[in-house]
């Protein structure tokens, strides 16, 4: 009976060790591909630290078997032997400290550089950016105005994004610290052109609340009286989901909004959409005509 229990018990790390090995290939553990290069590279990371905990898990699992084992086979016979007793071993207490902190060390270094790609603001693409805002949006800018594409800021329980308006000839701004009487406004619907880094100001009106677009791996916190720049980069045309990521009140759970990344000429259509809208002053152009005869 006493084989029953063993077998038993290490029936569910052996189920545990098979579904660990097997869930990266079937994509068990990330709501899709990720949708951006930066998030490629994050799953690697993901996966490469996954690796470690795996091979750690069936390691010590394996012990655990082992000891399992080494004491069932105790027999009537040796009922009488006296226990062993130990007060530990310096020589595995200092194995199992150094060698984990050698691992946390190795991790910490190797991701060193994927998180500086993410949050390092003098890393960012500065070229690519003015070059999607200068040559593809055609916005009239210097070299000292903002590179960003939107301001999107975070209050219970919605998404307001702010985009630069045109001027009178008809070109696209750059998009200022504070609110303009030009500027383009809208509503849990985020827009913007595709394959191409993308940088966005991040602000809350009220509470903390956190910036996330589960498919292409972006995760900021909003923070009340901060300005805070996250960038990235979608890699197919369509819409993704944009969520809050932080409790952030009763009605958290429905911050949903969605971002769309189009093409170049598609976005700017969007922004004249949004200005028509905006600056239409519920006067057909018609009627104004006819009134200005009479
Ligand atoms: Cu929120």
């Amino acid at each position: 009976m006493k084989w029953f229990w063993c077998l038993f018990f290490a029936l569910a790390p052996i189920l545990a060790m098979a579904v660990s090995i097997a869930s990266p290939g079937y994509g068990w553990w990330f709501p899709s591909e990720a949708a951006s290069p930066l998030g490629q590279r994050i799953d690697d990371l993901f996966y490469m630290i996954l690796m470690i905990t795996t091979v750690t898990f069936i390691g010590t699992q394996i012990g655990l078997v082992y000891v399992l084992f080494k004491g069932a086979r105790r027999t009537d016979a040796d009922v009488n032997e006296k226990a062993w007793f130990s007060h530990g071993s310096h020589e595995l207490e200092v194995i199992w400290s150094v060698v984990p902190a050698f691992i946390l060390l190795f991790i910490a270094l190797y991701q060193l550089d994927v998180w500086a790609d993410y949050r390092v603001k003098n890393l960012f693409p500065r070229e690519e950016m003015s070059k999607l805002l200068e040559e593809k949006l055609h916005q009239k800018r210097t070299e000292h105005d903002s590179l960003a594409l939107a301001e999107v800021t975070a209050r219970q329980f919605e998404w307001r994004i702010r985009y630069p308006g045109f001027d009178a000839d008809g070109h696209l701004l750059p998009l200022m610290p504070e609110p303009q009487p030009t500027d383009l406004y809208a509503v849990n619907d985020l827009h913007m052109p595709v394959k191409v880094p993308v940088m966005i100001n991040l602000k809350s009106q009220d509470v903390q609340h956190s910036f996330f677009l589960p498919e292409l791996r972006v995760k900021q916190d909003a923070v009340p009286g901060l300005v805070i720049p996250v960038w990235f980069e979608a890699n197919h045309q369509r819409s993704y989901a944009l969520l809050c990521a932080e409790l952030c009140g009763w009605g958290h759970y429905k911050m949903k909004a969605q971002l769309v990344a189009e093409s170049d000429e598609a976005f700017l259509e969007y922004l004249h959409e949004l200005h028509e809208q905006q600056f239409f002053d519920g006067v057909a152009a018609e009627e104004a005509s006819d009134d200005e005869d009479e």
